[in-house]
């Protein structure tokens, strides 16, 4: 049997975000849904934030290489807002258009956690630049990926092997522990869009939870699934 998901009415795509910390899994976990959408025939998209888009890998080399925070927490938050003017322009609202599920790897919760809540960025600034670059956008399910912090930060080391860490990675182990509290709390104040996910648990594991909050929120009841 393969499960098919309901088109909108409109014809428009789903957009899903994944959110958490350091080594959280994203990009693991973003691998398996698509390919098990994929499998279920539905049009994906992968893409992530900062980048996704040419223009917006630019602004990425930016930001990792820590140029960005020579600026100051206001010029590097107006480097990913620009960056994710041109991602949502080019690539993000195009597929969404064609009926394309787009699987994001970070997007706006990540600006509210890591400038927000842990540059100390003000909210009103954030809110503004959100308004004029996603306009009225926003993701059908955002998955945030919790985990302790020793534990995410462990696997990003292994798989970094000698290399140097990045402008985030570098940060301090309260910060991360902060960006972790800021995460649940965005999850929290959000029960409609977002869902909470324990990501201390093996790969195959978590995937498996991630596509039950999936199939709960946004597939069809039992009775429209469709059999193939
Ligand atoms: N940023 C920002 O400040 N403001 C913004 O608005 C936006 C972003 C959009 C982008 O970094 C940085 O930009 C980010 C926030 C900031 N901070 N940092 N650093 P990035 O794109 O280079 O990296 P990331 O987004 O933080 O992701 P990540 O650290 O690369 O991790 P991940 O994608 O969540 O995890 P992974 O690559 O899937 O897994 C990490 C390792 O663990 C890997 O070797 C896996 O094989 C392994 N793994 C995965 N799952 C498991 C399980 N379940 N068990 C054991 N091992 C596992």
């Amino acid at each position: 049997m393969v499960e098919r998901a309901a088109q909108r009415p409109s014809g428009r795509g789903r957009f899903i975000t994944f959110e958490g910390g350091e080594g959280a899994g994203k990009s693991t976990q973003i691998k398996k849904l698509a390919d098990r959408l994929k499998a279920a025939r539905m049009r994906t998209v992968v893409t992530r934030e900062p980048g996704g888009s040419p223009g917006a890998e630019i602004m990425r080399h930016l930001v990792l290489s820590g140029m960005g925070k020579l600026l100051g927490p206001e010029a590097e938050t107006l480097l990913f807002a620009a960056a994710r003017d041109d991602h949502v322009r080019t690539v993000i609202e195009p597929a969404l258009n064609q009926g394309a599920w787009v699987l994001c790897d970070r997007f706006y919760d990540s600006t509210r956690a890591y400038q927000g809540s842990l540059g100390s960025v003000p909210l009103g600034l954030i809110n503004a630049m959100q308004r004029v670059t996603i306009g009225e956008l926003k993701p059908d399910l955002t998955i945030i990926l919790d985990l302790p912090v020793e534990i995410g930060l462990q696997r990003a080391a292994l798989r970094r092997g000698g290399s140097t860490p990045d402008r985030f990675e570098g940060e301090t182990l309260s910060f991360h522990q902060s960006l972790r509290e800021a995460f649940r709390k965005i999850a929290t104040d959000n029960p409609d869009r977002c869902v909470l996910i324990d990501a201390d648990a093996d790969a195959d594991t978590v995937a498996g939870r991630i596509w039950t909050a999936l199939r709960d929120r946004l597939l069809p009841t039992p009775a429209s699934v469709v059999s193939a």
